[in-house]
C-alpha cells in the first residue's frame, strides 16, 4: 500500500526536529518547518514556473541592479524598473501573463495564514526570490499591495539565512532571526509594515537546492 499522502502544510516533526512555532511580535508568527514535507514539490513547481518566467535581476528606480534574482506566479507579479515598484498582470520579460499559482502554493499559504490567525487568506500573487551566496535584500517595507490588512506568508527553502527584522521606522533597531529550509512566517496586523531584509547569504550546499536559497512570498496584491 502506498503511504498516506501528506496534506499541504502538514508540519513534519519528530524527537529531533520539534516544532519551532513562535510569535515574533504581535501579528508575526514563525511556523518552524511547516513547509518541509512539501519542499520537493514546491521546488519542482518553482522549476516549472522559472521555465516559463525566467529568474531575472531587476533594476531599482534609482538605477541599481538588485542582487537577488526574482520571478512571479499568480494573477499579479511584483516588478521593479526605472519607473518604480508595482504589480503587473504580464511579465515584462516575456510579454505573457505570469504562470498560474499552483494549487499547492495557494493551499499552503491559506493553511499557514489560518494557523497564524488569518482565516480566509487567498493570495493572488507569489514573488519568488532566488539568493546565491553573497546576495542580500536591503531593509525595506512591502507596501505595493492594496490592502495592508491582509498578511504576507513567506516560505524559506534551501540554504539558511539571517532575516533582518526592524520596526515601523527604518532607523529602528534590527533583530536577526535565522530562517531555515521549510520555515514559514506569517506577517500581518501590526507587523505588516515593519522594515525587513535578508543578510548577505553565506555560502553552503543544501541537499535539495545546492548553493541557493529560495523564498516564496504570498500576497494579496489587488
Ligand atoms: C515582514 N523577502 O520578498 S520573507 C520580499 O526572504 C522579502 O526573500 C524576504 O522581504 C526573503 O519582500 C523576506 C519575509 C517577509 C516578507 C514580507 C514581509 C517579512 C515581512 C512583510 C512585512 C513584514
Ligand atoms: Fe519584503
Amino acid at each position: 500500500m502506498p503511504p498516506d499522502p501528506v496534506p499541504p502544510g502538514h508540519p513534519s516533526f519528530d524527537l529531533f526536529t520539534a516544532p519551532r512555532d513562535h510569535v515574533l511580535a504581535p501579528g508575526a508568527m514563525v511556523l518552524g518547518g511547516f513547509a518541509r514535507n512539501d519542499a520537493p514539490a514546491l521546488l519542482a513547481a518553482i522549476d516549472h514556473i522559472a521555465a516559463a518566467a525566467p529568474f531575472r535581476r531587476m533594476t531599482t528606480p534609482g538605477g541599481r541592479t538588485m542582487s537577488v534574482a526574482m520571478t512571479n506566479c499568480g494573477q499579479a507579479g511584483w516588478i521593479s524598473d526605472r519607473s518604480g515598484y508595482r504589480y503587473t498582470p504580464v511579465d515584462p520579460a516575456t510579454g505573457r501573463p505570469w504562470p498560474a499559482l499552483p494549487v499547492l502554493f495557494s493551499a499552503l499559504a491559506a493553511q499557514a495564514a489560518a494557523q497564524a490567525g488569518f482565516a480566509g487568506f487567498q493570495p493572488d500573487a507569489c514573488l519568488i526570490n532566488r539568493y546565491d551566496p553573497g546576495t542580500r535584500l536591503t531593509l525595506h517595507q512591502d507596501r505595493n499591495e492594496r490592502d495592508f490588512d491582509r498578511p504576507i506568508v513567506s516560505v524559506s527553502l534551501g540554504l539558511p539565512a539571517l532575516f533582518l527584522w526592524g520596526g515601523p521606522a527604518r532607523t529602528d533597531r534590527v533583530r536577526r532571526i535565522p530562517l531555515e529550509h521549510g520555515d514559514v512566517v506569517v506577517w500581518g496586523g501590526p507587523a505588516r509594515l515593519t522594515y525587513h531584509g535578508i543578510h548577505t547569504l553565506a555560502d553552503g550546499i543544501h541537499p535539495l537546492t545546492g548553493r541557493t536559497r529560495l523564498n516564496l512570498t504570498f500576497r494579496l496584491a489587488r
